[in-house]
């Protein structure tokens, strides 16, 4: 951001719990400099270190962002006064972008959604609860939108002068508990084991079953159906007990996840875990996703209606979906051994698969999508020997995933298209084939005692709740295979081309490819504790996307892409 902010007065504040109730207020300016707009068959408007918005058909517009974090429960009034705006005639079209590619096996298309334009304004601001570093926090974002695009000229606001009113509250961290494991009642005796196992290794643990969650033991039983009951002990647990990592433990019917509506034209609703993570608001109030009220969960452009949630997690969540007691068991030994072992040389290995994800020919750009995006998550993972099973190297086979994943690694990523049983992706420029596995090859790979986590970009592969195991689960459940998975449970999207024009493929700046990448960055920082991991790649993912509900930008796609990406496999694991 170095050069940007030309005059700052107030700079980013952490305040200390203990001033509570204090009315308080700071007071920042920001100048930005005078876009760029490059020439071409339309115009690109530029400016230094800018996000972009990127909703289909509308014209690209570059934007700030300010993130403050601020004590839970906090609440604050904004002020802000735009000024020195200048107008800059333009006599050609401004830059629109395109629709997104759905990363789907068998399906290649261009995602829809309903038309729903709303100008937007200056500045946008909005606060969330979430979690950092383990402690809940208010997170205070700021969006800037210094530049409007009007017909034949756009306008620019160079200097915003924002006043922050606010108030700090007071909350009070417990630590009874760390871990808490939510599953039925005949799977209590293996999670018992692993309770005691965490127990041993100072991770502070309780083992809750469901029928104990609805009989009301520990806490007054609240909610409208199983899952809102679920949600709500959770809240408790983390006010009373001070739960960090949630695991959830069994198939969805056992313990169910959440239909959420949020529909961006082709697929009406899909499962999401991320509600039971998100159980705050800023305020500290139960976070329902379903503030209108009707039923439906987490709506969006669902025939008409809306859900304003602010998607941030607020405890680490993490599910194992084990569909009979052999299966738990099984998964508790596989941990415990995971904990246990001495890891050799190849947990250092980074398996990387990836191709040609799209056609991007006739915008020019033709890039090597999954490609690209791996090559980003291993400039992150300093220290990994990376492992690179890529079309272009002419080595993408099926035979050469199962022969490398068979020797083991501690971490790998597929980047291409899937669906629950299969993931996949196209050799260079030729896309009516395709290479991958399925379940089906899953016995073939046999790294027994070297089991790596998986993210796996790709739309459906961690679907849970369909008539088979999802391709993610499959490969927990397989002796080796994998000790964690993360995924889509829906269509996930894949930006294609730089459609704003800032040098980089939108590929890794948007969406599935954005946030899988996230994962490595969040390992890379020092961050090894896995549903911390998952909580902060999510929570960075918001931090940098206006997912605002206010149809002025139309963000269905990242409330998706968070809302999917399903963490199968104990949060409170660490990958060391
Ligand atoms: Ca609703
Ligand atoms: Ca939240
Ligand atoms: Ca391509
Ligand atoms: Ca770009």
């Amino acid at each position: 951001m170095k050069g940007i902010w030309v005059a700052i007065i107030a700079v980013l504040f952490i305040l200390p719990v203990n001033l509570s109730f204090d009315d308080k207020i700071a007071k920042e300016t920001f100048v930005f400099q005078e876009p760029k707009i490059v020439v071409g068959n339309d115009l690109k408007i530029l400016m230094e270190n800018a996000s972009y918005i990127r909703k289909p058909n509308e014209p690209v517009i570059p934007f700030y962002k300010k993130i403050y974090i601020l004590p839970f429960k906090s609440t604050v009034n904004i002020r802000c006064r735009v000024s020195e705006i200048k107008e800059m005639p333009i006599d050609k079209e401004i830059r629109k972008a395109k629709q997104f590619f759905v990363c789907k096996w068998d399906k290649e298309e261009r995602s829809v959604a309903r038309e729903n334009r709303k100008g937007h304004s200056w500045y946008s601001w909005r606060m969330a609860a979430g979690i950092k570093d383990g402690k809940l926090v208010n997170y205070l974002i700021i969006n800037f939108y210094p530049v409007r695009c009007e017909e034949d000229k756009i306008v620019f606001a160079k200097k915003y002068e924002v006043e922050i009113r606010y108030r700090v509250a007071k909350y009070e961290d417990k630590d009874s508990y760390e871990l808490l494991i939510i599953c039925p009642w005949e799977y209590k005796f293996a999670f018992n084991k692993l309770a005691t196992y965490k127990e041993q290794h100072g991770i502070k643990s309780i083992v809750v079953s469901l029928n104990e969650i609805r009989g009301g033991k520990y806490f007054t039983t609240q909610g409208r159906d199983n899952a809102e009951k679920i949600k709500y002990f959770i809240k408790n647990a983390v006010e009373e007990w001070g739960i960090k990592y949630v695991l959830l433990v069994g198939d969805i019917f056992r313990l169910p996840s959440r239909k959420v509506y949020a529909y961006e034209g082709s697929e009406e609703y899909f499962l999401s875990d991320l509600y039971y993570a998100d159980v705050f608001n800023a305020d500290g109030s139960f976070s329902s996703w379903d503030t209108n009220g009707n039923g439906y969960y987490g709506e969006y452009n669902h025939s008409g209606n809306k859900d304003i949630i602010d998607l941030y997690p607020d405890v680490y969540v993490g599910r194992l979906p084990c569909r009979n007691f052999i299966e738990a068991l099984f998964l508790v030994h596989k941990i415990i051994n995971y904990m246990e072992m001495e890891k050799g040389e190849w947990f250092k290995r980074f398996i990387t698969v990836a191709g040609d994800s799209f056609d991007d020919s006739f915008w020019g750009t033709d890039y090597i999508e999954g490609e690209i995006t791996v090559a980003e998550s291993i400039k992150y993972m300093a220290g990994f020997k990376p492992v690179k099973i890529w079309a272009s190297l002419g080595n993408l086979s099926k035979e050469n995933i199962i022969k490398e994943l068979s020797e083991g690694a501690g971490f790998v990523q597929f980047e291409g298209h899937g669906n629950y049983l299969s993931w996949a992706t196209h050799p260079l420029h030729d896309y009516g084939t395709w290479i991958g596995i399925s379940v089906s090859d899953m016995p073939k790979i046999k790294n027994y005692g070297k089991p790596f986590v998986s993210i796996i970009g790709g739309c459906h592969c961690s679907q849970i709740g369909m008539i088979y195991e999802c391709f993610a689960y499959r490969l927990l459940r397989k002796p080796g295979g994998a000790i964690a998975s993360i995924g889509f449970t829906s269509l996930s999207w894949g930006a294609d081309d730089d459609v704003n024009g800032n040098g980089e493929p939108d590929i890794i700046e948007y969406a599935s490819g954005y946030i899988d990448l996230l994962f490595f960055k969040q390992y890379g920082r020092g961050t090894h504790v896995l549903g911390e991991i998952w909580g902060n790649a999510i929570t960075e993912y918001l931090n940098s996307s206006p997912v605002e509900w206010n149809d002025a930008f139309l963000d269905i796609w990242d409330a998706k892409t968070v809302e999917a990406w399903l963490l199968i496999g104990d949060p409170s694991l660490n990958l060391q």
